[in-house]
């Protein structure tokens, strides 16, 4: 994936129309010509900036279409970002994807190959036709860090990542949950109930969705909300797609960054918060999407 050195415009990520930021700054500039609109603003942001929503409550945001769950200290998408998430991205900035320009993303069968029309929009083809809540796929480092930006967010940090993957935070869970325990896999005790291969039990064969794509290994990724939600409530932070992760914080471009989960092409193995393994940024292949991460309101 080396020669894959062209970079991705991202102009369109620092322009985001749908931030709460941006919202709350047009607002008081539209309000502040006006004294009582000033005055019952600032009555209404006193309670709103001591709040903090409940851990683990769910915030919709239809705007993007995700579904944020509060963490301790940050938000997390109670899935992986999906592909009519990513069609409204890029039909507000856009954006078109390294996969689409170079004509294609790759699977690794023996050596990387590239694969002509495996995009983001058709994962496994254009003659495969996907479902919006199918995760999407084909999506460099940057281009998914641009799409959280769009979002109000970014991509999380490995501590933020790992924090929601395998530590129970909620105040009163739903069995088997326990508030404050750490779990080995995203899933609790066991890997049972994700998309990976083998060994997270028969259901990955029914759900998986791979739409007839001839694949050397594994069995395909499947729609977001159709495992198991995990610790905190989260989908799929245990396999389906590896999840691109901000470590280490700050680089751009094609510098190693991790991945963090597992996917459908491996068994339980990279579920555990011990598996590290990084790919580089530029990276677009069948089995690596991502979430976002946002501050805490
Ligand atoms: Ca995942």
């Amino acid at each position: 994936m080396n020669d894959m050195t062209q970079q991705t415009d991202l102009s369109v990520a620092r322009h985001s129309p749908h931030s709460a930021t941006s919202r709350a700054r047009r607002y008081r500039s539209e309000r502040l010509g006006n004294p009582l609109a000033v005055i019952a603003l600032a009555l209404l942001s006193v309670p709103f900036a001591a709040f903090s929503a409940a851990i683990g409550s769910v915030q919709h945001d239809t705007n993007t279409g995700i579904d944020w769950v509060a963490l301790d200290g940050f938000s997390i998408a109670r899935t992986e970002t999906t592909i009519g998430q990513f069609r409204t991205f890029v039909s507000a900035t856009g954006l078109t994807t390294r996969a689409e320009r170079d004509g294609g993303g790759s699977v690794f069968e023996s050596g990387w190959t590239r694969k002509p029309g495996w995009t983001w929009a058709t994962p496994y083809g254009p003659q495969y036709r996907p479902a919006n809540d199918e995760p999407a796929a084909h999506v460099t480092y940057d281009e998914a860090q641009a799409f959280c930006r769009w979002a109000g967010g970014q991509l999380p940090n490995d501590a933020q990542w790992t924090a929601a993957a395998y530590r129970e935070q909620r105040a009163a869970p739903p069995a088997p949950f326990t508030r404050g325990r750490s779990y080995p896999y995203p899933t609790g005790s066991t890997p049972a109930g994700a998309q990976c291969l083998d060994d997270c039990g028969s259901d990955s064969a029914r759900r998986s969705v791979r739409h007839g794509a001839a694949l050397s290994r594994g069995l395909g990724h499947a729609a977001v909300d159709q495992t198991p939600a995990g610790v905190n409530g989260l989908h799929d932070m245990g396999a389906n797609l590896w999840e691109w992760v901000d470590d280490p914080p700050g680089f751009a471009g094609n510098a190693e960054r991790l991945t963090r989960g597992g996917s459908w092409w491996y068994g339980s193995g990279p579920m555990r918060e011990e598996h590290r393994q990084s790919k580089p940024g530029d990276t677009a292949v069948v089995y690596i999407g991502f979430r976002c991460a946002r501050p805490a309101r």
